[in-house]
Order: structure tokens, then sequence, then C-alpha cells
């Protein structure tokens, strides 16, 4: 496997502390031992989260590219956006963002807070469009880099969730071997990771890295997208480029891509009762706060396999905290009692 051959810019602190969640792994029986890769706690660049590792690996070859604008796309309350405003920011490029409307969410000041604040505070050009959610390749995000070219610019396209980029999986790959090198250091191995999926690439470039130590399967991907089929054939083809770009040396079996769609009800971007009721309880016992579009659900599926026995006791499991607290901002109601 080779992942060094590919440059790498730094935009993250370094590897992210394993942090065990006693309290809530008390919660949901004390049979199961519950710890969180802080991935949220990840950089100083605003608030950070899990695009940044993708990010390390795409700057370079937009710097290389001559461009002066990063142009990228995602919701209202996307962390993405927020993380590519953030990029241009500290590398010293302008930056555009299309924010569709991907959540059916009517909180009065849902474009104001959080992530969206975050993103113009930073000087990005944050466009709202109308569209609907799709985690593919669209118009409107075509349309920004056109509107780029048009007053001189030079755009560099980075596609939702930074997922579809060519160098996408990359960072997630690394992941794989950060973890393994804490485990060393812990003195056991993970038997379970659970990790939030909607566009793709953080899963992916998990399942590669995983696949190099011949334990892809246990990585438990949580679909937030509500969108299965697209989710799991994008997941797909990032791990075929990503293998294929890191010499895997093998073919990714689709037994190694586990993806539950089971806690991305009622729609993406909307948390369900239990969403909300996993949310609380994390707050609660850990002090972690997690958010009602991304880890909250996987937070919420996690606590559920665990109590209903699909976890086996004795058995250690790494909760992959993605980021996306600032999202929290735009649910306020939600939240108004706790
Ligand atoms: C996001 C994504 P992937 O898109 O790589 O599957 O990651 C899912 C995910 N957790 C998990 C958090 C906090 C996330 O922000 N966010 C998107 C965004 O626009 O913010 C790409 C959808």
């Amino acid at each position: 496997m080779k992942l060094d051959k590919f440059e790498r810019y730094p935009l993250t602190f370094g590897p992210t502390p394993i942090e065990h969640l006693p309290r809530l792994s008390e919660a949901l029986g004390g049979k199961v031992e519950v710890y969180a890769k802080r991935e949220d706690c990840n950089s100083g660049l605003a608030f950070g989260g899990n695009k940044l590792r993708k990010l390390e690996y795409i700057v370079p070859d937009a710097i290389a590219s001559g461009a002066d604008t990063l142009v990228s796309i995602g919701g209202v309350q996307s962390n993405h956006t927020r993380m590519v405003a953030a990029t241009a920011a500290k590398i010293g490029m302008k930056c555009v963002v299309v924010q569709e409307k991907w959540v059916p969410h009517y909180d009065a000041v849902y474009d104001r807070v959080g992530n969206i604040l975050l993103t113009r505070l930073m000087g990005a050009d944050s466009r709202l469009v109308e569209d609907g959610f799709d985690i593919g390749i669209r118009q409107s995000w075509e349309d920004a880099m056109q509107s780029v070219r048009d007053s001189g610019g030079v755009p560099y396209g980075i596609p939702a969730g930074a997922s579809e980029h060519k160098f996408g999986g990359l960072g997630y790959v690394r992941f794989a071997e950060e973890v393994k090198a804490q485990e060393q250091e812990l003195g056991f191995n993970f038997d379970y990771i659970f990790v939030c999926v909607v566009t793709g690439s953080t899963q992916a470039g998990m399942i590669v890295g995983f696949a190099v130590q011949d334990r892809a399967d246990r990585v438990i991907g949580i679909d937030a997208s509500g969108t299965l089929e697209q989710t799991r054939n994008q997941v797909r083809r990032i791990v075929d480029n990503t293998a294929e770009l890191v010499a895997l040396g093998r073919p990714v079996r689709d037994d190694e891509i586990i993806i539950n769609p089971d806690y991305a009800y009622p729609a993406y971007g909307v948390p369900s009762e239990e969403t909300n009721a996993a949310i609380r309880l994390v707050a609660k016992t850990e002090a972690m706060i997690t958010d009602p579009v991304y880890e909250g659900k996987s937070m919420q599926g996690m606590i559920d396999l665990i109590r209903t026995g699909s976890i086996p006791a004795g058995s250690k499991v790494l909760y992959a905290h993605l980021g996306g607290a600032p999202a929290l901002n735009g649910y306020s109601y939600y939240y108004k009692d706790g």
C-alpha cells in the first residue's frame, strides 16, 4: 500500500485523540466499551471535522493547478462548505460555495447561524439555491465554476463532501493507519468502528485503509443520506478508485462494504425522536456534542445496535466522531428544553 507518495498539506493538529466513554458505555448496559476518535477536535480551523483530512490531500493539487478560487457545494448547513471556506482562507484563495436546499427545515435562523454564519465570516461567497438533496455532481456547482471563469478567475472544483474527487478517499486511508498505531499503544484492538456515511469518501477511505489490515468489514457505516443506493454506489466507486491509487493489490469485495440504512429516517437532515434521544444521552453522559444531521444518526445507530445485543458482549467499539456540531444552532427549537 502506497499512501506516502501523495503530497499532504497539513490542515489538522496531527493524530486525533481516542477517548474512552465510560459513562455512555455504562448507560448502554456496561457490556460493550465505547471509545470515540475525536475527528471533531482535529484542527483549529473553524471547529474542524472530517473534511479536513480529505482536503489535506486535495490542497496540493489545487495549488498546483494554478487556481485562485475553491468552488464547492453542500446544503444550507453544510459542514463541508464551512471547511472549504476555512481551507481557502488559510491558503489565501478565494472561495465560492453553493448551498442547496437539501433539508425541509424552517427554523427562522436556519440560514443565518452555525455553519453558514462561519462560512460567510471567513469570506466565502455563499450562494443559496433552491435545488433539493442530491449527493451527485450538480449543475449549480458547474454553473458556479463557470461564473468564476467568466469573471476572470481560475476555479478549482471540489464536489459535495470532497467525495467524488480523485483524491477524496486518501485522508481516511490514513485514518486506518493511525488507528492501528494507537491500538498498539492502547494494547488492544477495536472490534467495530462506527461511522456516519452520506457522500461516501470518509467510509470508503476507511474501508481501503482497514482492508490493508483485513478488517474492512468491521467498519459499520450508518447511512444518514436516506438515499441508500446512491450512497452505496458512490462508496463502491470511491473504494475502487482509492484502492487503485494506493495500490491495495486486490479488489475490495462487496461484503467488505457494510452500510446500515435503518437510522436515516425520517429524511436527510431531519432528526427522529430516537436521534434526539441519542444526542441528549451522549451530551448528558460524556459532554460529547453530536448534531441532528450526521453524528446524531450514527450515534443513534451505534446505541441501538449495542442495546439490542447485535454487538456482542465484551466488544470494544470505536465511534468516529466526524464533527458537525455547529449545525445544532440551526435546530435550536428541538432542544429548547434540553
Ligand atoms: C458529513 C458529511 P461523508 O460525506 O464523507 O460520507 O461523511 C458524512 C458526514 N459527519 C458525517 C459529518 C459531521 C459530516 O459533515 N457532510 C457533508 C456536508 O456538506 O457537510 C458532505 C455532506
